[in-house]
This record gives C-alpha cells, sequence and structure tokens, in this order.
C-alpha cells in the first residue's frame, strides 16, 4: 500500500488522443515475402569495382544473423545455419572472372542490423556487420570506397567495415530479394546502384527526392528501381542503362512508406531484449496515457500532448517485467526543442534519474522559452545497466517515440494550475508498507533536475530513535535497501524545508 505524507496539491490530469496519419512520397513499393520472392535484372554489370554505392529505403520485418564482421570467413554461405536474408546477393567472384582474386558485394538487411558479404572461392564474409534498429522505413546506404565499405542509416554513418583483400570487388546489381542463400524479408523502395563512391552530403541531399536524368550525377547510376509500377511482372529502370528487372514468385505491391517530410530524419535507437524490463506505460497530462508491451523500438509519435512556451508538461513512465527480474531500469527523456533531427542540442535531455526504477515515475518538463511552433519529438529510452543515449542499439530496455505539440497557448490551462504544480514539490510517498527487502520515498512535483538541485535529507530510525538509514534524497524516486535490517516497526523522517514529515513503516518478512 502506498502511503503518501503531505497532499499532493498539483498534477490534474485529463487525457484526449489526438492521432495524425504520417504521409508517403514514395508511390509503391514492393513487399517480399521472405520465401522465395525476388526481382532479378537482366544484367550484372561487370565493369563497377571497388567504389560504388547501394542504396535503398527498406522495412525489413525479420531478424538476420549479424555476425562479427571478418575478412576470411565464409559465414554468408548457408552452412552456418544463420539467418541471412540478401536484400541483394553477391554473384560468386568467378563471374568476374577469378573466384579467388575477385568478389562482388551484396548485403543482407533485417530489423535487428545489416552485414555486407562478399562471395568467392571459399570466401564469403560479413566484411561489414552492423547491429542496430531498423523498425518502420528506413534509409540504407552502403558505400564502397577503394574496397572498404561503408554503411549509412538515414544518411547517417554508423559503421565501417573492413577493407577487402581481393584485388577487386564488384558491385552486385543483379539479384534482388535474395536467393538460395536466404530471402530478404520485407519492403523496399527507390533502390538506387551508382557505379561511384557516394559523400555523405550526396546521400543525404537525394535519399529524399526522386532523381532525375537533370541531376548532376545522373550519369552514374547504372540501376533506379522506383518500383512504382501498379502491376505486371517486371519493373523498369530509371537509369540510362535500362536493366529491366522481372519479379519472380510474386513479391506484393504496397504503398510505400518513405515519409513525406524527409527534411528531419530521426537515428534509430532501441534494445533486442526485454528480459530485464521494458516500457509499460508512457502518460502526458493533457495529453494521452499509453500502455505497450515489449518492442525493442516503437514509434507512437501519433500520440501526442500540447503545451506552449515556458509552460510545464506532466509525463509519467512506468517500467514493466515479463520476467521476475526486476533490478531497475534507467529512465532517459530526450525532446528535439528545436526540431532539426537530432536530441543533442543543449537541454534535449529533458528527464534522467540517476537512480534505476521499478515504479511509476511521475515528472514534469518545462518547455524552453522561444521553442517555435510545431511538432516536436521526444524519445523515451529505459535501459538496465545505464542511461541510454539517444540513438543506437543496446541490449535490455527499450525506446519508444512520442509527440509534443507546441502551441502558442496551451488549451485547457491557466498560470494558476501551474503554480499548482510547481507547489507539489512537498509531497513524499514511501512504499510499499510493509516492506520486504525495500521501499521507495517518490518524490512528486519536481522535475529531476530540481531534485538533484535541491536535495533533502531522510532517515530510518526504529522505536528508540537509533537511525539505521541516512541519506540524501537526490532523485524524484530512491529506492532502499532493507535487507539488513529486522522485522519491526521504523520511523522514516524527511527533513523538508521547514519541518520534518515523519512516516511509520513496517518491515516484515
Ligand atoms: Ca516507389
Ligand atoms: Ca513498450
Ligand atoms: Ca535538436
Amino acid at each position: 500500500m502506498k502511503r503518501v505524507i503531505t497532499i499532493l496539491t498539483g498534477l490534474v490530469c485529463l487525457i484526449a488522443v489526438s492521432a495524425q496519419t504520417p504521409g508517403s512520397n514514395g508511390g509503391n513499393a514492393l513487399r517480399f515475402d521472405g520465401v522465395d520472392d525476388a526481382m532479378l535484372s537482366v544484367n550484372q554489370q561487370t565493369t563497377v569495382y571497388n567504389n560504388f554505392t547501394i542504396e535503398a529505403w527498406v522495412n525489413p520485418t525479420a531478424a538476420i544473423t549479424v555476425y562479427n564482421q571478418n575478412i576470411g570467413s565464409t559465414e554468408g554461405s548457408p552452412f552456418y545455419g544463420g539467418s541471412n536474408r540478401y536484400l541483394i546477393f553477391p554473384p560468386y567472384g568467378g563471374y568476374f572472372g577469378n573466384a579467388d582474386t575477385y568478389a562482388s558485394a551484396g548485403l543482407t538487411v533485417g530489423n535487428n542490423g545489416v552485414c555486407v558479404f562478399e562471395h568467392g572461392n571459399y570466401y564469403m564474409p560479413p566484411i561489414l556487420a552492423w547491429s542496430g534498429i531498423i523498425i518502420g522505413w528506413t534509409h540504407i546506404a552502403v558505400v564502397y570506397t577503394n574496397r572498404q565499405p561503408e554503411l549509412y542509416v538515414n544518411g547517417v554513418k554508423v559503421k565501417t567495415g573492413l577493407t577487402s583483400h581481393r584485388l577487386k570487388v564488384f558491385v552486385a546489381d543483379s539479384e534482388f530479394g535474395g536467393g538460395a542463400y536466404g530471402h530478404y524479408q520485407g519492403s523496399v523502395d527507390e533502390i538506387r546502384i551508382w557505379g561511384i563512391a557516394l559523400s555523405e552530403a550526396q546521400i543525404k541531399e537525394r535519399m529524399c527526392r526522386r532523381l532525375t536524368n537533370t541531376d548532376a550525377l545522373f550519369q552514374h547510376l547504372i540501376n533506379y528501381y522506383r518500383l512504382d509500377e501498379s502491376a505486371g511482372d517486371s519493373v523498369m529502370d530509371y537509369s540510362s542503362l535500362g536493366n529491366t528487372a522481372v519479379l519472380l514468385n510474386g513479391p506484393v505491391r504496397v504503398e510505400s512508406g518513405i515519409p513525406a517530410d524527409c527534411s528531419v530524419l530521426y537515428c534509430t535507437a532501441g534494445a533486442d531484449n526485454g528480459n530485464k524490463g521494458f516500457i509499460g506505460n508512457v502518460a502526458a497530462c493533457y495529453g494521452f496515457d499509453h500502455s505497450s508491451g515489449f518492442s525493442g523500438y516503437a514509434d507512437y509519435s501519433n500520440f501526442t500532448v500540447t503545451s506552449a512556451p515556458g509552460k510545464l508538461i506532466g509525463l509519467s513512465i512506468t517500467p514493466a517485467y515479463n520476467l521476475a527480474d526486476h533490478t531497475g531500469l534507467y529512465i532517459t527523456v530526450y525532446v528535439d526543442w528545436n526540431a532539426d533531427g537530432d536530441f543533442a542540442d543543449a537541454g534535449e535531455m529533458v528527464f534522467a534519474p540517476t537512480y534505476p526504477t521499478n515504479v511509476k515515475t511521475k515528472f514534469y518538463v518545462r518547455v524552453p522559452a522561444g521553442t517555435t511552433a510545431g511538432t516536436k519529438k521526444m524519445r523515451v529510452t529505459v535501459r538496465s545497466d545505464k542511461h541510454a543515449a539517444a540513438c543506437g542499439a543496446f541490449g535490455f530496455g527499450e525506446a519508444e517515440d512520442y509527440s509534443i505539440n507546441i502551441a502558442e497557448e496551451r488549451p485547457g490551462l491557466n498560470a494558476i494550475e501551474d503554480e499548482a504544480v510547481d507547489d507539489a514539490g512537498k509531497t513524499f510517498s514511501v512504499y510499499p508498507n510493509p516492506a520486504v527487502n525495500q521501499f521507495v520515498i517518490e518524490r512528486s512535483g519536481y522535475n529531476e533536475l530540481m531534485a538533484r538541485q535541491a536535495p533533502v535529507q531522510m532517515t530510518l530510525s526504529d522505536v528508540h530513535g537509533k537511525i539505521l538509514i541516512k541519506a540524501s534524497l537526490t532523485s524524484l524516486v530512491q529506492q532502499f535497501n532493507t535487507s539488513n535490517i529486522a522485522p519491526g516497526v521504523y520511523f522514516v523522517t524527511i527533513f523538508n524545508s521547514d519541518h520534518p514529515v515523519v512516516s511509520r513503516i513496517v518491515i516484515s518478512r
């Protein structure tokens, strides 16, 4: 049972959910079933090697095996029993003249990463391997420069591969969707293969729009599949080479999910394991109250809370568990206040309690003065071992994205209610009671930064006045270990402002 020492005055929430539909500017796309669907070009280029670029928009729905990258194995072949789902399968090096000194390069793509494989005689190593979250439509580009691949995700370089020992590494541009060594599962759109190594700027500048023959680099395109056809068994190549491709075993035409507004594309983030806890609920006063299971990463940006510059937003995050391992989760919340596509600007980490927690955690975020109107992305993360960065994959935990809409005036609230929210900082809860091996003191009404800057002291004492625990409350939610304290009646004293408040707590086993 939860005991409230003083009465909470603020945090009056009304819940309303608004939804917005993401747009698309990609026309049609193709979805491969991961079993036998494929798309074969009539030509495989034999003059493009060592420097080239493969890029596409992908939305994979199955995992791949992400190996440790190396330059000497045959892990891309079926012998190892891994799950190699080839978005583009690399033909055997012998096709280009010499299987021992040549290779070609293709890639596997899953919702957990990307591997680039080279293929020659007893040679099929993952020369680049990246573990990361790819959920929802995502742009990927593999750039080979002097036989060394680099991977870009949403226009940002995320991994550098090893330099090939092969004399020539040819681009793979004929077997899309995979083959005997494993099939890609998921959707794909805007496949472009270039005979040159594109720079990051060149990728970013082109990834979010269709290309025409007026593009300054158009002459270097050797395959360009828009995949916009609505029927038929072939797809057109919009490069000057006319490498028409035919569809095998019925890839399905679906609506593309290339974002309508590509000016702001976010880094990916998320975890691959929820067994040490995940995000069970995120709620925003006057906004939404959203529960979910474990998905590693999930985009809930259709859930929106509206606020205004200088105003507070009341939020809560509740960890959830499938297993008994409740060792606690570090909560970290980011907001891209200036909407420039990152969470790296000053003040964009808005909440990061220093202690891991198992319990519902309430806090307030104040919208910076001068924040422009419009939708801002909020990224909520929990991680078992430390605070999660805003970008990148991590092991145990979860990441979820939500939206904050900034209006000129916050609807439904006035200044008096804001003051009430600030006053709520004198509220402390001690629970559970009775406690077994731990109890928690939860402090409401302040954001985490204010809690750190204005710590208060607490003691746990027995009926004779002997102090057993003495600590500073420097976080909104703080746990105390009672496993070494004998069962009995105790008193928690919190020295808040002028007068201490005392709560009776029972420890029982
Ligand atoms: Ca398309
Ligand atoms: Ca979740
Ligand atoms: Ca930013």
